[in-house]
């Protein structure tokens, strides 16, 4: 049978890269393809970021490729990561031979909560003075990461995982996030240890070695993964993998970059990559390790977007790594 992808482009170079990573899925294999709109555009078109055919049409897909968000991200990629049923973002950020990192020893995987924490949207404007925020922890969402993370962690090259917390300070949210965290971890006989995230900020930027998979809360990650594509030589080269029991969707960490959209120069590397996490999800191992070493070629010999130092377009860099398939 077929699988289903459903492509949602979004806004800003989102429109360019995710026809990137089409191309590539199309290269190595037989998909039907699903667009559809959500974002700015459509917001300033019709009323709504996220039309309802769009969030069924992620919801039932086999998987969706996903561009970027920008000002209604709240809108659009949250209910986006709830369609799939998602509750953890996978992100790796990892240094690629031939591109010029700050710290070439980078190797990371953020498993990232995605469900919940300060971006479960419960904002209100109480007065002309004041705003506030209701941050969300449960155990079941940290017990459920933690579960991903033992398995994530048996599965993979990895010794165990560090969890970042603030428990010090937020000791009531982040409190229960560590313990529960820490104790799924001792039942499951995983190694785990634990950092502050301000100090692991600091840490990663100095010993970027000391760390492999990192588990955080929601806002943690996003930041905390942000940081690491510095470390790597830009947020053109993060993927990630919103991973659900039944369903996931698959998108750049990168945003819509309003200052190169339209240019036809965005750096498609991102979008590709996480089409190699799709390929691998569906059960494509093969198809997804071709995809990856061909980006990981074209890293190292070339050619490059801007943002690497190069001058080619994202044309020219998604058709050098559809000749390497
Ligand atoms: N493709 C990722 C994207 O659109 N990022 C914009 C953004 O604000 N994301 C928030 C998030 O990842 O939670």
């Amino acid at each position: 049978m077929t699988e289903e992808i459903a492509v949602v482009p979004g806004d800003g170079i989102g429109q360019e890269v995710t026809p990137a990573a089409v191309e590539v899925l199309e290269a190595v294999g037989e998909f039907e393809f699903t667009e559809a709109d959500a974002g700015d555009a459509v917001k300033d078109e019709t009323g709504e970021a996220l039309p309802e055919e769009t969030y069924e049409l992620a919801a039932s897909a086999d998987a969706t490729l996903f561009g970027a968000a920008g000002e209604s991200a709240a809108d659009v990629i949250l209910p986006l990561r709830e369609a799939v049923g998602s509750f953890v973002n996978v992100r790796p950020a990892r240094a690629y031979p031939g591109v010029d990192a700050l710290r070439p020893e980078t190797d990371l995987v953020f498993l990232r909560e995605n469900t919940e924490g300060v971006y479960s949207g419960h904002e209100n404007r109480l007065s002309e003075d004041l705003s506030t925020l209701t941050r969300v922890v449960t155990s079941s969402a940290s017990e459920r990461l933690a579960e991903f993370a033992c398995e994530y962690v048996a599965e993979g090259d990895h010794d165990g995982f560090t969890v970042a917390h603030k428990a010090n300070v937020m000791r009531e949210t982040d409190g229960r996030f560590r313990e529960d965290v820490l104790a799924v971890a001792e039942e499951r006989g995983v190694d785990a240890d634990e950092v502050l995230m301000d100090a692991f900020a600091t840490h990663v930027c100095l010993d970027p070695e000391e760390f492999g998979v990192v588990v955080c809360p929601n806002l943690a990650g996003d930041v905390l993964s942000d940081l690491a594509a510095g470390l790597v030589g830009g947020l053109g080269l993060l993927p990630s993998a919103n991973i659900g029991e039944e369903n996931a969707l698959f998108e750049p960490v990168h945003g819509t970059a309003p200052d190169i959209a339209g240019e036809g120069v965005a750096n498609p590397t991102a979008a590709i990559l996480s089409a190699a996490m799709l390929l691998d999800h569906l059960g494509y191992d093969e198809e997804s390790e071709r995809v990856d070493s061909a980006v990981t070629g074209v890293l190292e010999e070339g050619p490059r977007t801007a943002d690497l130092g190069g001058e080619a377009s994202t044309e020219d860099v998604t058709s050098a790594i559809v000749d390497r398939l």
